[in-house]
């Protein structure tokens, strides 16, 4: 049993640990503020369309804040203190959309969209469609600051938008699967197979794409 002095000892510490931890939270709730900006307005772009063009150039939207362990483990590799400053100053991606589009083309003209409205600023821009990595990872990484409006301030957050079609979020998503799993033999092969299926993915993105066009083209000629 806790005597009096025990639970003073239990209550000041859980007091001190939840001041510590004000910042983090803070930051955090931040970081979920901006996703809700970013996806707002990724939603008025697909009803747009849907209205203007009849279609919804948005599958779905994905998002996350990281994880507290990934947090640290980025930090951590980049050489730098685990500390909210350092989490502020050097992670791009604590706030994170994944937008999966119907077709390459959505994605292009989403993200031209996104990044020419006034109250956004462009960070950086991977684009892994143009460039895919060696493995035969695709995908459009934006790297945005967007202002949020608190009750006595304005703060201004970095997020990152993946843009990616379902084909290359199949492919992602089963590759970050597979990649995790323990293990693996023959590295080499599943590296060699991995890489075949991201090329037969962006061939039947690019023809899914040439089969949209064909059929937008006879519509027209219909109207
Ligand atoms: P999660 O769970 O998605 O958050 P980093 O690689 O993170 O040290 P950087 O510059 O941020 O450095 O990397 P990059 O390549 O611009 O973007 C990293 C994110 O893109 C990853 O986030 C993945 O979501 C995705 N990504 C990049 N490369 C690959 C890949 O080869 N396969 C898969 N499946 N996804 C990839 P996190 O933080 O790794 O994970």
């Amino acid at each position: 049993m806790m005597n009096n002095q025990d639970e003073f000892t239990v209550d000041a510490a859980y007091i001190e640990a939840l001041k510590r931890a004000k910042p983090f939270v803070e930051l955090m709730m931040y970081n979920r503020c901006a996703i809700r900006e970013i996806e707002t307005k990724l939603q008025v772009l697909d009803e747009e369309f849907s209205v203007r063009a009849d279609r919804n150039p948005i599958q779905t939207i994905k998002s996350r804040v990281k994880k507290p362990a990934s947090i640290v483990e980025k930090l951590q590799r980049r050489g730098y203190d685990v500390s909210v400053e350092n989490m502020q100053e050097h992670l791009t991606d604590i706030a994170g959309v994944r937008v999966i589009c119907s077709f390459v083309e959505d994605i292009y003209k989403l993200s031209e969209l996104l990044l020419s409205q006034d109250d956004i600023k462009v960070v950086e821009i991977k684009d892994y469609i143009k460039n895919p990595k060696p493995n035969g990872y695709r995908s459009l990484h934006l790297i945005l600051e967007i202002p949020i409006f608190l009750s006595h301030e304005k703060k201004h957050m970095k997020v990152e938008v993946q843009f990616r079609t379902i084909a290359m979020d199949f492919w992602a998503s089963l590759e970050h699967q597979l990649k995790y799993k323990k293990k693996i033999e023959n590295p080499e092969r599943i590296a060699t197979e991995l890489k075949y299926c991201a090329d037969v993915i962006t061939e039947v993105d690019m023809r899914m794409q040439d089969i949209r066009y064909m059929i937008d083209e006879v519509q027209k000629t219909h109207t």
